[in-house]
């Protein structure tokens, strides 16, 4: 089986939709004139909700072929939750992905593994696809548990999908201690978790759901690391923040195969 390498990049609360225009034509030149190929690696911008019309607008028809995220979503349908945004209001706008228990969301606004559950769950049956993040804070590694941390994140993540759910999502670990630090987890941290996810999603399903699921890495992900992290085996893509707001660097990084 083989997975299209999927480079994502995640704006967080960067570039408002006046800017927008400029970073996406910027990465799109660039990639044109690295002669990228988009089926050798998927191109995705996941950006503030205030830019996704924007930038929808910028990629419809073939000529700027990138996949359109978002960075959050409600876990309810619709009604009384003032400032939230429901995932039909983002199916709606053209949106495919969405990120979904970023570390920052569980860090900052008290996300838990039910939470991140019931919003995974409703992305997939609003027909989007889910970005799952899981990933070890510094005194887990520190203590050497990041594998079953994680696992335990994948765990809770999953709980009641189908494994043709499974086998269409991404789950992007992303170890805490290394996001916009500057401090990057060794190609070999990033395989050995990404591997337990991956066999954990096999005794969770089966092989070929395991097989499917794309899995990225993310965390000081720049165009000097990149080649070396999606060398393992069980990386299949990279999930990158300040980065992606540099649009060469982040060219570079989706353009990453030899
Ligand atoms: C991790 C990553 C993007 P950065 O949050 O999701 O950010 O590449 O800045 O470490």
């Amino acid at each position: 089986m083989t997975r299209t390498p999927i480079m994502a990049g995640n704006w967080k609360m960067n570039i408002d939709h006046i800017e927008a225009t400029g970073l996406v034509e910027k990465i799109h030149y660039t990639l044109v004139d690295k002669d990228w190929d988009p089926k050798k690696s998927e191109c995705v911008l996941c950006v503030p909700f205030t830019d996704i019309r924007t930038v929808r607008t910028l990629i419809d028809g073939d000529r700027i072929p990138f996949g359109l995220g978002a960075q959050n979503v409600s876990e309810h349908d619709n009604g009384a939750f003032t400032g939230e945004i429901s995932v039909t209001m983002l199916s709606k706008l053209g949106v495919q992905y969405v990120v979904v228990g970023h570390s920052e969301r569980r860090q900052f606004f008290g996300e838990t593994d039910e939470l991140v559950n019931a919003k995974t769950a409703k992305v997939l049956g609003a027909g989007m696809i889910p970005i799952v993040c899981v990933g070890e804070g510094l005194d887990i590694r520190k203590a050497g548990d990041q594998v079953s941390y994680t696992l335990a994140q994948v765990q809770g993540a999953l709980a009641g999908l189908t494994s043709e759910q499974v086998a269409g999502l991404v789950i992007a670990y992303e170890p805490v201690w290394a996001i916009g630090t500057g401090e990057v987890a060794t190609p070999a941290d990033a395989q050995e978790v990404c591997g337990a996810i991956r066999r954990e999603v096999a005794s969770l399903y089966d092989e070929a759901t395991a097989e499917s699921v794309r899995i990225q890495y993310g965390g000081s992900v720049k165009s000097g690391n990149v080649v070396q992290i999606m060398d393992q085996p069980d990386v299949d893509g990279c999930l990158v923040g300040g980065a992606s707001l540099q649009p060469e660097e982040f060219a570079a990084i989706v353009r990453f195969y030899q």
